[in-house]
């Protein structure tokens, strides 16, 4: 069981590893429009030092609720904020807009964290309260970001709405695969999840970064929402310049 778990966190990295490439080498080839590549590496970067700490099997902490893979949470916290960042770069919403998609995206790794780490009623009450932050993030993916992305050019709207969609439809998911896995109710093995959460890890990050470079061509035409020189030109008007 734990060979096999081992196998999917390195063909994980390995996939991660490789789906960064096209993002680095984007980032070398048109470095006024860093920001978006470095975002996308970052997402790819990060999930290939997480798979690759798990392959060597490390960062899983025992606590009372069960195991918890340190690696595979922190590389949540850090990745789904960055997707997040991609898609408002493209859809330019205030920087509140973007604070507040952030904070609850936050709430909803931290609250499924301590869900794994407890047990009983709390272990559910955070599970609850991570969902409907969940709800929270996927009501502002549909309605409150498109309402920025509108005012955007055709082609960014277009690649924004493929991005999102892909976003919503994989990331709900995610839940899904927590409720079967051992860290609900124990109908899926720990290597059935592990090689689950690979697949969507994969299709959401690699997936996100091989569309997101492929329409890269969109990059040009977004309209900053402070003037209208692109974001890399002005600095301080970019969302991901903090
Ligand atoms: C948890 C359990 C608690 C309830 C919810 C969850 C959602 C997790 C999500 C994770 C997305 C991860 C991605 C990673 C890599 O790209 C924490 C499983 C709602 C949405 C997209």
């Amino acid at each position: 069981m734990l060979a096999d778990a081992t196998l999917w966190a390195w063909i994980g990295a390995l996939g991660m590893f490789a789906g960064t490439i096209p993002s680095l080498w984007l980032w070398y080839r048109r470095p006024s429009e860093w920001e978006y590549y470095a975002t996308l590496a970052g997402v790819t970067g990060i999930a290939a030092l997480a798979y690759a700490v798990m392959g060597f099997g490390a960062g899983n902490v025992a606590t009372g609720g069960g195991v918890l893979p340190v690696a595979r949470y922190v590389d949540w916290l850090l990745t789904t904020p960055l997707l997040i960042l991609y898609l408002a770069l493209l859809a330019r919403p205030s920087r509140r807009v973007i604070v507040a998609l952030i904070a609850v995206d936050v709430v909803v790794i931290a609250g499924g964290t301590v869900a794994v780490v407890t047990t009983g009623f709390v272990s559910w009450a955070a599970f609850g309260v991570a969902t409907l932050a969940y709800v929270g993030l996927v009501y502002g993916l549909l309605t409150v970001l498109p309402r920025s992305a509108a005012s955007q050019p055709d082609r960014v709207r277009a690649v924004f709405g493929t991005l999102r969609n892909i976003t919503v439809v994989l990331w709900t998911l995610y839940p899904v695969v927590w409720l079967l896995a051992p860290t609900g109710l124990g109908l899926l093995t720990a290597s059935t999840e592990m090689l689950v959460f690979v697949y969507l890890d994969f299709v959401s990050k690699v997936g996100f970064a091989i569309v997101a470079v492929a329409s890269a061509d969109a990059i040009g035409y977004v309209d900053t929402v402070d003037g209208d020189r692109p974001a890399a030109v002005t600095g301080a008007s970019a969302p991901a310049d903090d």
